[in-house]
């Protein structure tokens, strides 16, 4: 019958369909989901640090509207994937442990400070772009819940880019000590926007079974590149310098040559040693532990409404 079972699975995989929730699948398929999944839910809500941290201090009502939605909309993508890993049998509460214990991770991104407004920019314009660059080809993974929660936050995601860029933009067409600060956040964050990707294909140990199991469509090098030439031209177009001395054009490959992140400063941020890590952390403990009476209250409420 394990034998049966496993050959279902292997032919909806095969023909690139769904797998669903109620579908028989193997344990490491399904343990590999909750780790990318997790990983992936824990990031929209602990990158709701960095950006927060201008809500108080952003230049205008509108500026401030606008920043206040797009953290929001975070808020949302971390709810939505914590369902979709729910599909899978485990909670939120506890992967929400499992984050402030350290035992799942988040993105190496998050790690990083916002020292300036233009930060506000950058993240939007980048670390956004460098999301829906990994995110749209996550639409087509193969397990049905996570590719569905794709949909709609790649949609908002896009949007959040173009306010990023607008952001830039408009600090670009100010004065120079605004272009200044635009470019020296974008000194800032390029290298890191560039690791959110992962580490190199011949480094990376679960790429080769996450793309046979088709929950990864491409590779993290594949995805990079994209990403890469995707942002050349909107450099150009800002008038920013991207911080990479090997990066040109490639007429040959019909793509950009670029240099190779900081890999030692990756590992040390993903294992924990990133400049805000500890902080990020603390912040969500102190969150989730704030939060409790009101789950104790919601829990009560429900219960209450159950009895006849
Ligand atoms: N940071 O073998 P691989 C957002 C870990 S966007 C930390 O290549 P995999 C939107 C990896 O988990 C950001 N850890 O792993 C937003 C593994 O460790 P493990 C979130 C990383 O899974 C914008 C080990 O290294 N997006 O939040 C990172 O096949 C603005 C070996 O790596 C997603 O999560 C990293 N950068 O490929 C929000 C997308 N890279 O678990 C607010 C979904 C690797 O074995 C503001 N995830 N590691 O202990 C993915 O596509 C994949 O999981 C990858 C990694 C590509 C991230």
């Amino acid at each position: 019958e394990p034998d049966e079972t496993q050959a279902a699975f292997d032919r909806i995989i095969e023909r690139h369909d769904r797998i669903e929730p109620r579908d028989a699948m193997p344990e490491k398929y399904r343990a590999t989901l909750v780790r990318q999944i997790a990983q992936h839910a824990h990031s929209e809500i602990i990158g709701m640090q960095p950006e927060g941290n201008w809500l108080t201090r952003a230049p205008s009502l509108r500026r401030k509207a606008i920043l206040l939605a797009k953290v929001q909309d975070e808020a949302g993508h971390g709810l939505y994937l914590y369902s979709a890993a729910e599909t899978l049998g485990v909670s939120r509460q506890e992967l929400t442990e499992k984050l402030i214990a350290g035992t799942q991770k988040y993105s190496s991104i998050f790690n990083y400070p916002t020292l300036s407004y233009a930060d506000v920019g950058t993240i939007g314009w980048l670390v956004d772009g460098a999301a829906i660059c990994n995110q749209v080809p996550l639409c087509r993974t193969s397990y049905g819940p996570y590719g569905r929660s794709m949909i709609r936050i790649c949609k908002e995601e896009s949007f959040h880019q173009r306010q990023g860029y607008e952001l830039l933009a408009t600090m670009m067409r100010g004065t120079p000590a605004q272009q200044e600060m635009v470019q020296e956040s974008v000194d800032r964050f390029w290298w890191p926007a560039l690791m959110m990707f992962g580490p190199p294909d011949a480094d990376s140990p679960n790429t080769e079974q996450s793309m046979a199991w088709g929950i990864k469509r491409d590779t993290n090098d594949e995805l990079r590149q994209k990403f890469v030439d995707m942002s050349v031209p909107q450099a150009e177009r800002l008038g920013v310098t991207l911080p990479d001395p090997d990066l040109r054009w490639n007429a040959e490959r019909g793509h950009h040559d670029f240099g190779q992140p900081d890999w030692d400063e990756f590992m040390a941020v993903v294992k924990g040693g990133g400049p805000c890590s500890a902080q990020r952390i603390a912040h969500r403990r102190k969150a989730h532990e704030d939060g409790a009476w009101v789950r104790e209250a919601a829990s009560a409420y429900a219960a209450k409404e159950r009895q006849p």
